[in-house]
């Protein structure tokens, strides 16, 4: 019953469904978002398509979205590739009624665009951090449509309840901090990180960073993944950490962390 796991093709998207999760994945090629209006018609298209598998699935809620663009900060101003992707997604926000997911938007080692979704049947809980500004409401200066996403959130996935935390970076407010520090970019994170589950239901606010059961970190530069390792170890001493290389969204961003706690 429960335990049976579907595949399915709907449009573009792939999709592993279970009866009350499903696992959505869309893998774009790279000649299809060569031109910044090619990347935001494939993203609006893309988030269309999720929007619209809540109802194909009977699966009205989206949990978690992570996107891995291909040289996510080439191209200058509003043709800059993340700021495009920002664009379709927005617009495809715009027609709908949902209530915006944790996220996270990375670099690709590979060509191309990947996003993938969790989905399921209960609404998420969204939680800001009140040491940052809503990304939906950064002003333009970071792109003309701001990015599309929550910064946490109280999800219900099959029979368990966590807390999803969006890849956190240096930003305070709407700015980056620390350029060029990678150690103080860190610290900043993790103040953030902090900062998210305290603003958090109690359950999870009680339990403090100690009660994450796990962070993944990106590093834009490789060579600083040891220092970033080590920051993050001393500041959660018994979270397992698991750090990737890839450019962030934006250039410059060092270090983002992304994080789980099972309530
Ligand atoms: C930030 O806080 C850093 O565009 O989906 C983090 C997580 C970031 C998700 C996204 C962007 C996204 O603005 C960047």
């Amino acid at each position: 019953m429960g335990d049976t796991v579907e595949d399915q093709r709907i449009g573009d998207w792939h999709v592993r469904r279970c009866h009350d999760l499903a696992f959505a994945a869309v893998d774009i090629p790279e000649h299809a978002i060569q031109t910044p209006a090619d990347l935001e018609a494939t993203a609006l298209s893309a988030y269309r398509q999720l929007f619209a598998l809540r109802q194909s699935l009977g699966l009205d809620y989206l949990q978690r979205v992570w996107h891995w663009l291909y040289d996510v900060i080439g191209g200058d101003g509003e043709d800059q590739r993340y700021r495009s992707l920002c664009r379709g997604r927005a617009r495809a926000v715009d027609e709908v009624d949902a209530v915006l997911p944790p996220a996270t938007g990375v670099d690709s080692a590979r060509p191309g665009l990947r996003i993938q979704a969790l989905l399921g049947t209960q609404p998420v809980t969204p939680v800001e951090n009140p040491r940052q500004i809503s990304a939906y409401h950064y002003p333009p200066e970071h792109g003309q449509r701001a990015p599309a996403f929550a910064r946490a959130a109280i999800s219900q996935l099959g029979t368990s309840r966590y807390l999803l935390i969006s890849g956190t970076a240096s930003i305070v407010g709407h700015s980056t901090h620390h350029v060029g520090d990678v150690q103080q970019q860190t610290r900043e994170s993790v103040a953030n990180l902090h900062a998210v589950i305290g603003a958090a239901p109690a359950e999870a606010a009680e339990r403090g960073l100690a009660g994450l059961a796990g962070v993944r970190g990106y590093v834009a530069e490789a060579e600083n993944a040891d220092t970033v390792e080590a920051e993050l170890r001393a500041l959660m001493p018994n979270v397992p950490i698991t750090l990737l290389h890839g450019r962030l969204c934006r250039p410059d961003l060092e270090v983002e962390i992304e994080a789980l706690m099972h309530l």
